[in-house]
C-alpha cells in the first residue's frame, strides 16, 4: 500500500503503523484525530483482523469514532475506560522537549482530555512537524459561544504582554458560519509566529474566562515517532 503514497502520506503511514506496533493485548487506548491518526487508526484495525488484538479505544473525534468502528475496533467512553494505557495522537507541531501545538483539526479540547487521562502519550508525526521553538502554526484556542466577541477582545488584549512575535487571531471558520467542536464551541487561532515561553502562556489563556482550552501540550508527550518521506522511521 505504502508505495503508491506521495511522500508526506508515506511518512504519515509509517509513523502511523510503528507506533501501532506499541500497542499491546487487553490496552485501553486513546485514539486520536487527524490524517496520521487515521493511519493509525487503520494499522490497528488491521492487527484487530489479522492479529485477533484485542483492544479497547476511547476516540478524540466523531470522525475517529466512526473509523475505528469501521476498522473493528471497539469504541467505549473515557468515563467507561477511566484511565487509558496509552494515546497515540498526531500534532501540528513539536519541539525537542516534545511539548506540542495541538488542534489544527479542531479536536484540541478532547485530545487534551484523553492525552492526560493515559499513563503516555506517543505523537506520531512526519518531519515536517519538528521545530526549534513553537509557533509558526496558528495556536488554536477553544472558546464557548458566549460572549464570542468579547472572548476573543480579551484574548488579543492578554496577548499584547506575551513572549510572542506575532499577535494576530482569527476566529476559525466552515464556510460563512464559525467553526463549531464536538463540545459545540468555537475556536479561536493566534498567529503567534514564535512563542518564547509556552508554558506560560498555556496557563495565562487558560486563566481567561470564556477559553476552555488551548492547544499547547507541555510535557504530556513522552515520546515521539517521527515518519519520513522515503518510508524512514525513527522513535
Ligand atoms: C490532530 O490532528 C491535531 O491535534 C493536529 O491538529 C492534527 C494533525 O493533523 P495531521 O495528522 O492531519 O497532520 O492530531
Amino acid at each position: 500500500m505504502s508505495s503508491e503514497l506521495s511522500p508526506i502520506d508515506k511518512a504519515k503511514f509509517v509513523c502511523a503503523k510503528r507506533a501501532a506496533q506499541f500497542v499491546e493485548n487487553g490496552m485501553r487506548v486513546g485514539l486520536g484525530t487527524g490524517s496520521t491518526a487515521a493511519w493509525l487508526v487503520r494499522c490497528l484495525g488491521e492487527r484487530v483482523r489479522d492479529e485477533g488484538l484485542h483492544i479497547t479505544g476511547v476516540p478524540t473525534s466523531t470522525r475517529t469514532a466512526e473509523l475505528a468502528r469501521e476498522v473493528g475496533i471497539d469504541v467505549i467512553t473515557l468515563d467507561a475506560a477511566k484511565r487509558l494505557d496509552l494515546t497515540i495522537d498526531g500534532a501540528d507541531e513539536f519541539d525537542g522537549a516534545f511539548n506540542l501545538i495541538k488542534g489544527g483539526g479542531g479536536a484540541l479540547l478532547h485530545e487534551k482530555v484523553v492525552a492526560t487521562s493515559s499513563d503516555r502519550m506517543i505523537v506520531i508525526a512526519d518531519v515536517g512537524k519538528e521545530v526549534e521553538t513553537l509557533g509558526a502554526f496558528p495556536l488554536p484556542i477553544e472558546v464557548i459561544p458566549f460572549g464570542l466577541q468579547t472572548t476573543h477582545a480579551l484574548v488579543d488584549e492578554t496577548l499584547v504582554s506575551m513572549d510572542v512575535l506575532g499577535r494576530d487571531s482569527s476566529l476559525r471558520m466552515d464556510g460563512d458560519k464559525p467553526f463549531v467542536t464536538d463540545e459545540g464551541n468555537h475556536i479561536i487561532d493566534l498567529h503567534l509566529k514564535r512563542i518564547g515561553d509556552a508554558r506560560q502562556l498555556a496557563m495565562t489563556l487558560n486563566q481567561l474566562p470564556g477559553v476552555v482550552e488551548n492547544g499547547l501540550f507541555i510535557d504530556i508527550c513522552d515520546t515521539v515517532v517521527l515518519g519520513f518521506g522515503d518510508g524512514k522511521v525513527e522513535v
